[in-house]
């Protein structure tokens, strides 16, 4: 198994088409409205496209489920709130191809091992609950009933809750993430990981240390009127689209921006708006005034040195560049900071950033000269070894400019799946706080642990030394999105049972445990009817706004159930006569969500008057000390400097440090295609992007097949076989190639220090000539 399993699944694949065209340098216009209704109309037809996409994000329909970006104010929005990715996103969920019982007749698991994500996800909707019996080679289908019974039995045998584990995706509304939490605490762990430990973990963090609160500190108008805008670590134009609509309102309103990242990525570079005329017939708005060409990871020494710079620049403009009065007032370390990075060796920050000292100056003072500043960041800022501690020094420049509680300024982590950050406003988290535990323990009259659970990674190391006998998942695709993906699959591989509460077919159906269960659920898209009648849900965006999501559309199957409803189900087949669980009526819940959400509003904070609040278009926003009032609630109680020790992240003799990204052409391990559009690369997904120098230095040529290695702490050699080369403009000594499929080289437990999220953007790897010829 092992290595061999992983490579099974990815024989089939034929890069051979590969083209390389010039990396574009603007983002979304024409091709991208066109793109999105040519998906679309492929996968769900015409008139259901139409229907649709004029749905997304509007006050009367459903929150798209491809990003966490905010919707404008109800009056702003455009008839057509949606982008090129949300209309792929929902043309996967609406589609009309659908993995019946027949499919699953048709292909034995030894089979769909070899099929690789693509190939698994274009199956379409599951439409009916599926059961892999022990030593059977098909799943076949199950009731309702029949899956929740097993669920009951396998989890019933365990020797202790902990045995379980409860992992959750971010695309949970609030009310089944509310619901799952109950359960899993009730049945008495809180081995809750979620897709949040591999993602924003490092923000939550890190923010939580110094600010008080671990959630962006600005509003969308805030965007749009600030004056300098830092991008670090991001690539909207296809992961965050609609984010460029406000950057260009930024721009209208005499604001710059700064992108910051080793790739010159197209979105950050213009905008075309497809939803004005003049996007569309000019060449739309040039976003970045300057752009930072770092090196991976050198993020921590960029914004040291800028902090470094800026007391200079107070120095020598007579106390006029900080905000003297706020950093006395409102913060704590100062000193310790100032001395910190005065002591700052620019050798250093050059060896980290790979800048020179003359550009970093140049921002630091475009940093000085603005009235406000915000800054945004995203991945490739928390998926570093030192992440937490490079957050720390992001909000330190924050601090010293006032820049936290005013308009136009503020930190804004961009968070990824669309609900994310709500799910863990509910409790998913295998570390909720004791205030949390106790305020569930008392609306439902039990008591919740306290002791904290596994994340993902420690969920992992569990599984892997046999702690762990049950895994369920709501949503996601645990098997595929996590490192080290060989070991992971051999875990999989050992547990009793594996449970998936999924839409659609993935790798976390094929690689399974010794009995498995597929729970088909309702999408967004779709009308959630249950006995009170048609039921709403909820969500919370990137920058804490709460509203309503309904589906319009009928649902992929009759045999679907909510997400809600299917946990409700287990819960009261798992709990029935255990002792110590919530007193509640499942099935009460089940019939009508506003009784969940008037257990939410007891439970959690800044949910009083939820459903009346709901009612409002466009919702409502959660407190934030820090943006709303200037308050702090950290251990000092003010906003806290910090002094981290710089790391330089070298390059080892001879390897490279590989970030492994997305394509414009997926989301997270769905794959819609295999075109990277705006980065110029089409038809292959097997590639390695290099600075051309590396090539020169291997005697490598575009479209030359290499194999990927790695070498972990562990001093176990991981290999990737079968990648096309490809010369992109990036620093030296830096590589890139997309995930999932280069998840086999992660060694589990390479994290980053304190938030224990997995170090995506930085593996070293070296480069070897393919040594056994791929089929063409
Ligand atoms: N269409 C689509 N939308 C999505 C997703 C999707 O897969 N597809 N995924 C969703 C999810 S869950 C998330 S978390 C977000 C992810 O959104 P992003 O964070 O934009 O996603 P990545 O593709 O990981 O891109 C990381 C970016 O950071 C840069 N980078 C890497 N390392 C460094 C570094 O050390 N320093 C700096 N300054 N930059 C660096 C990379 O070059 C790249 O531009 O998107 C969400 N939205
Ligand atoms: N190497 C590397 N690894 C990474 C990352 C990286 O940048 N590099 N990024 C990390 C990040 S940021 C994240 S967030 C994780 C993502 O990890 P996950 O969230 O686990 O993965 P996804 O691919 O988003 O999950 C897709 C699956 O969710 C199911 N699904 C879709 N819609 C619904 C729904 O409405 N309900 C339910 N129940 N199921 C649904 C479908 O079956 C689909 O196959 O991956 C992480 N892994
Ligand atoms: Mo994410």
């Amino acid at each position: 198994m092992g290595d061999d399993t992983t490579a099974r699944a990815e024989q089939n694949i034929d890069d051979s088409k590969l083209r390389v065209t010039r990396p574009k340098t603007h983002a979304t216009g024409w091709p991208a409205i066109g793109n999105s209704l040519l998906t679309g109309e492929e996968e769900m037809g015409a008139v259901r496209t139409m229907r649709t996409l004029l749905d997304i994000n509007q006050a009367s329909g459903f929150d798209c489920m491809s990003c966490a970006w905010p919707d404008p104010d109800p009056k702003r929005r455009s008839p057509a709130e949606f982008c090129e990715s949300g209309a792929k996103a929902v043309a996967e969920e609406a589609t009309k191809r659908r993995a019946t019982p027949a499919f699953f007749a048709a292909h034995s698991i030894a089979e769909l091992e070899t099929w690789d994500d693509y190939a698994l996800g274009k199956q379409g909707r599951i439409t009916e609950p599926m059961l892999l019996e022990a030593g059977d080679d098909h799943y076949r289908p199950v009731s309702w009933d029949r899956a929740f019974a097993i669920v009951a039995e396998e989890l019933g045998a365990l020797d202790s809750p902990d045995e379980a584990v409860f992992y959750t995706s971010g695309r949970a509304s609030n009310e089944s993430a509310f619901v799952y939490q109950l359960f899993a605490r009730s049945f008495g762990t809180n081995n809750l990981p979620d897709c949040s430990n591999m993602c924003h973990e490092s923000t939550s963090v890190g923010l939580a240390q110094v600010m008080g609160v671990g959630k962006a500190s600005v509003s969308i108008e805030d965007i749009e009127h600030a004056d300098l805008i830092l991008i670090a670590g991001q690539n909207p134009g296809t992961n965050a689209p609609r984010m460029l609509t406000r950057l260009e309102n930024a721009k209208k309103h005499g604001g710059r921006i700064v992108a910051i990242n080793p790739l010159r990525e197209a979105g950050l570079l213009h905008f075309d708006n497809p939803q004005s005329v003049k996007g569309l017939v000019f060449r739309g708005t040039q976003l970045a005034d300057e752009f930072l060409q770092i090196r991976l990871a050198g993020d921590q020494a960029l914004f040291q040195a800028l902090g470094k710079v800026l007391i200079e620049l107070d120095g020598q403009r007579g106390g006029a560049v900080l905000d003297h009065d706020f950093i006395a007032r409102s913060t704590s370390g100062f000193e310790a900071y100032r001395d910190h990075v005065a002591a700052l060796d620019w050798a250093d920050v050059e060896r980290a950033t790979g800048l020179p000292e003359q550009q970093i100056r140049k921002v630091a003072g475009m940093i000085a000269d603005a009235k406000s500043v915000i800054i945004a960041w995203a991945m490739g800022i928390t998926q570093h070894e030192n992440a937490v501690a490079t957050i720390r020094d992001m909000a330190s420049v924050a601090w010293l400019t006032g820049n936290v509680g005013r308009p136009g300024a503020g930190l804004l982590p961009v968070r990824g799946h669309s609900n994310v950050q709500g799910d863990r406003t509910m409790g998913i988290w295998e570390q909720m706080p004791d205030a949390f535990q106790d305020r569930l323990s008392e609306e439902f009259g039990f008591d919740s642990p306290r002791e904290h659970g596994y994340d993902v990674v420690k969920a992992l190391q569990a599984m892997r030394e046999g702690r762990v006998k049950v895994f369920m998942g709501l949503g996601g695709n645990f098997t595929r999105a996590t490192p080290d993906t060989a070991s992971t699959e051999d875990s999989m591989r050992a547990l009793a049972l594996t449970v998936q509460i999924s839409t659609k077919p993935n790798r976390s159906h094929v690689v399974h445990g010794r009995r498995a269960l597929i729970l088909p659920c309702l999408g967004r898209t779709e009308v959630d009817v249950q006995a009170s009648g048609a039921q709403r849900v909820s969500v919370e965006d990137t920058v804490l706004n709460v509203h309503a999501s309904h589906g319009h559309l009928p649902p992929a199957s009759p045999h679907l159930r909510s997400e809600v409803a299917i946990l409700c189900g287990i819960a009261e087949a798992v709990l029935a006569g255990r002792p110590n669980t919530a007193r509640v009526d499942w099935s009460a819940l089940k019939d009508d969500y506003r009784r969940i959400r008037t257990h939410i509003e007891h439970v959690v904070d800044g949910f009083g008057a939820y459903e009346e609040k709901l009612d409002v278009p466009g919702g409502f926003v959660l407190p934030h000390p820090p943006r709303d009032t200037r308050t702090f609630p950290t251990k000092t109680g003010r906003a806290m400097f910090t002094v981290n020790p710089l790391e330089v992240v070298e390059v080892p003799e001879g390897q490279l440090l590989l970030q492994t990204i997305r394509s414009h052409d997926q989301f997270n391990t769905t794959i819609y295609g295999k075109d990277d559009r705006y980065r110029g690369i089409h038809d292959a997904r097997r590639v390695i992007m290099l600075n051309r120098k590396e090539l020169v230095a291997r005697d490598l040529h575009e479209g030359d097949l290499v194999d990927l290695v790695s070498i972990g702490f562990d001093g176990v050699e991981r290999r990737a076989e079968g990648w096309r080369v490809v010369p992109y403009r990036m620093p030296s000594g830096n590589a890139a190639a997309y995930y999932p499929e280069t998840n086999v080289l992660m060694p589990l437990g390479h994290s980053a220090k304190e938030s224990n999220t997995p170090v995506a953007k930085a593996i070293p790897i070296r480069i070897e000539r393919a040594a056994v010829p791929v089929p063409a």
